[in-house]
């Protein structure tokens, strides 16, 4: 059994990033940050990685930040941690120009629930739950909550979650369009391997593309977002992947995407 706070397991182009304290939920500590952002080194740097997927291990997905953490009730400004640990993961996150799936084996708490979120592809277990727990302790959802809550599930509903802090199972998740699809319990696992195997094969270049574009489009208008399309589409225009995809369609075979 490893020491190890965050797993890291390489298999045929898909990273597999596990959140490894199971008896706390695999809340996150400093110590979990910093080994999480040596894995992320690790997959920006290997371009054979070309899908990443995250879990929790054992019957949590991740509860949070771990409130018996050192000083986490002395520390004077949490906004210090926020800036230190939790922004720098989520931007990593969102400009990684892989796919990240989360498979969602269990409860997603505070940090947790947006830690998941902040992913491009969220599975969840049917009984998964998602809570934005800040509110039980006086805390603001954060690690993105507030920008990604009310853009997935509308205004009524982030401010219901976050005000009233109620769970949400992975079934009604996905119901209200707040991640892309639960499944029975014991298949999450299943269906994120296959999803992230799925996109481990395809053009990606164009989804690390489509990432900034999607992203984008929370801020931009139509005429910005017309320009950056353009912009980007010449980027797309310019790989491998997409002569192969177009000769692939012409010579009626199925395409074989390298990721460049
Ligand atoms: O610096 C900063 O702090 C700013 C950043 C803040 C970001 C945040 O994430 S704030 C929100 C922190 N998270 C929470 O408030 C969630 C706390 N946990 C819970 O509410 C519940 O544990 C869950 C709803 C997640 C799950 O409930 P349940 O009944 O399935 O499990 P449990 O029995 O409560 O938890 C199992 C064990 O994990 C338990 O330990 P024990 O009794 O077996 O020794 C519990 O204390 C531990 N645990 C769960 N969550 C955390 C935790 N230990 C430390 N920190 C946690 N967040």
């Amino acid at each position: 059994m490893s020491d190890a706070t965050v797993l890291l397991t390489l298999d045929d182009g898909i990273a597999t990033v596990t959140l490894n304290r199971p008896d706390r939920l695999n809340a996150l500590t400093e110590a979990m940050h910093a080994e999480l952002a040596q894995v992320l080194d690790r997959i920006e740097l290997d371009r054979a990685i070309r899908a990443v997927m995250l879990t929790g291990a054992g019957r949590g997905f991740c509860s949070g930040q771990d409130l018996n953490d050192g000083a986490t009730l002395e520390r004077a400004d949490l906004g210090d941690t926020l800036e230190r640990f939790y922004n720098p993961l989520i931007r990593r996150l969102k400009t990684l120009e892989r796919p990240v799936i989360a498979a969602v084996n269990g409860v997603a708490a505070g940090a947790g629930a947006n830690l998941a979120l902040a992913c491009d592809i969220v599975i969840a277990a049917e009984s998964a739950v998602f809570v934005q727990a800040f509110i039980k302790i006086g805390l603001i959802p954060d690690v993105g909550g507030t920008f990604v809550l009310p853009r997935l599930v509308g205004q009524a509903r982030a401010m219901g979650l976050a005000m009233l802090g109620e769970e949400i199972t992975g079934k009604q998740a996905a119901e209200w369009g707040m991640i892309w699809r639960a499944v029975d319990d014991d298949r999450v696992m299943d269906e994120a391997t296959t999803v992230a195997r799925q996109l481990a094969s395809q053009p990606t270049v164009a989804l690390g593309l489509i990432k900034r574009a999607i992203q984008a489009s929370a801020t931009n208008d139509l005429h910005q977002q017309l320009e950056l399309e353009r912009d980007l589409q010449r980027q797309a225009g310019k790989t491998e992947d997409f002569a192969e995809g177009v000769n692939a369609f012409l010579d009626r075979r199925p395409p074989i995407f390298k990721g460049r």
